[in-house]
């Protein structure tokens, strides 16, 4: 075993379900009130950690966090037993109840961001979990997932796990999928690239006028002092206002990147050009060689069918001979002007030779394709033998799993099923199993 990226996806929760919960996020706004297919949405999660795993990829699953957060509504002035703070919350404000059953945590590219230790002074691999304070239902997963990473990376001699940022708007902070690792090889020192949506210290800068920025750069650069990132290889980029207003809520709907290629719209950052310069000038002066940038062009694709067949979410992953495959959502296929793209980007001259479609419309549903549903962690040799070993993914977990899901989860959910009292059973039960599954501390869920 080498140096190598894993995969963790989260496995989506039994509660899955569409509360347009996610101002800005076009997708949830559009399938708000619609039924969801938590078991469809769960299984379809689980066939893409397959089918990346046999490409080489190292593949590992997060679990859901137990749901509903009671803590939560509790907090919020709900009381009585269990049962009745459900039905408190279902007569006085169901938004509330909507938070605190939402299945979230499933996007794992927002969980945290993580540096791996080539890039980090003290050679270890840091890990900042995401307050995620720009959205009530997803600032409820912070405090568990802290717990779930201490728990999985808890070896300190290669880990360290730090605490989400202060739960403040000039703190606001969504993991990964604002952040991209660009680098010549896997294991040698990588350029990291933070792209924020706003400043809250900061005047002058240009803001979206309809949507939320969600991301702050004293976020970002917080974390890249936590992470002890050197500053020559460490970029702010702010991500386009334009982008935001058109229903790109995380840079990752815009933008991705893997070693030494990025694939981005044009539309994707303020002062492009000048952007896409820096990146390249940083990366030949620090991780050696040359970055390719395929920089897809607006009026071949533009920015509202990049939202609506996600192109850019897709996973690009190295294969073992150096090329790189696109993992897509369905819904490029779909979309004349998507196809063109990935057309185009097969023939280029760039390291991209190979694609492959993936169903994950229950995901896409509420704005996360297969990008959303994976965090990357490049991980040595000695750091896979410290993970927790019950989390990663193997032929015989994907059939335990789906046995799982298959034996716990609705095929049917509406928002209005989240105050039926089954629903807890069922949910606590699954969990319980879950953590037989995955070889957890029962409490941990
Ligand atoms: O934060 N959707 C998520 C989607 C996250 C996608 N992640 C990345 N782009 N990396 C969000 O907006 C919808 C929940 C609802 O409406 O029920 C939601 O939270």
């Amino acid at each position: 075993m080498t140096t190598r990226e894993f995969n963790f996806d989260g496995i989506v929760g039994p509660t899955h379900n569409y509360s347009g919960l996610s101002y800005g996020n076009v997708a949830s706004t559009l399938q708000k009130n619609a039924p969801s297919n938590p078991r469809a949405a769960a299984l379809q999660g689980l066939e893409k950690m397959r089918r990346v795993s046999t490409l080489g990829i190292g593949q590992a699953v997060l679990p859901p966090l137990r749901r509903p957060c009671l803590t939560f509504l509790r907090r919020v002035g709900m009381e009585g037993n269990d049962r009745q703070i459900i039905e408190r919350a279902a007569a006085t404000d169901p938004v509330l109840l909507a938070a605190a059953f939402s299945a979230s945590n499933m996007w794992t590219a927002n969980v945290a961001t993580v540096s791996p230790s080539a890039d980090c002074d003290d050679g270890r691999l840091h890990l900042t979990v995401a307050n995620l304070t720009s959205n009530l239902h997803r600032s409820l997963e912070s405090a568990s997932t802290f717990r779930i990473m201490q728990f999985v990376f808890a070896d300190e001699r290669h880990f360290v796990v730090h605490p989400p940022l202060p739960a403040a708007q000039a703190f606001s902070d969504e993991g990964a999928a604002n952040h991209t690792r660009l680098a010549n090889r896997i294991d040698g020192p990588g350029l990291e690239c933070f792209v924020y949506g706003r400043s809250a210290m900061r005047a002058g800068a240009q803001l979206p006028h309809r949507f939320p920025a969600r991301q702050t750069l004293e976020a970002s650069q917080a974390i890249a002092r936590l992470h002890q990132l050197a500053p020559a290889r460490t970029v702010f980029v702010q991500q386009n206002p334009i982008a935001i207003d058109g229903g790109v809520f995380h840079n990752d709907v815009i933008a991705v990147g893997n070693q030494n290629t990025l694939l981005c719209h044009e539309q994707a950052f303020v002062d492009q050009a000048q952007t896409l310069d820096q990146l390249k000038q940083q990366f030949a002066d620090e991780c050696g060689g040359t970055l390719c940038v395929i920089q897809i062009a607006t009026k071949s694709f533009s920015l509202d069918d990049a939202v609506k067949s996600y192109f850019f979410n897709s996973q690009l992953l190295s294969r073992a001979d150096g090329h790189m495959t696109l993992i897509c959502p369905i819904e490029c296929k779909e979309l004349d002007s998507a196809r063109f793209c990935i057309e185009t980007t097969l023939d280029g001259d760039n390291p991209i030779d190979q694609v492959e479609y993936f169903d994950l419309r229950q995901s896409m549903l509420n704005g996360g394709g297969p990008a959303c549903l994976r965090l990357r962690v490049v991980l040595t040799d000695s750091q896979q033998q410290a993970v927790h070993d019950g989390i990663l993914f193997s032929e015989d977990l994907y059939q335990r799993l789906v046995q799982w899901v298959n034996a716990h989860y609705r095929q049917r959910l509406l928002p209005d099923d989240l105050r039926d009292p089954r629903l807890v059973e069922e949910v606590d039960s699954a969990m319980m199993e879950l953590t037989e599954i995955l070889q957890l501390p029962q409490d941990l869920l």
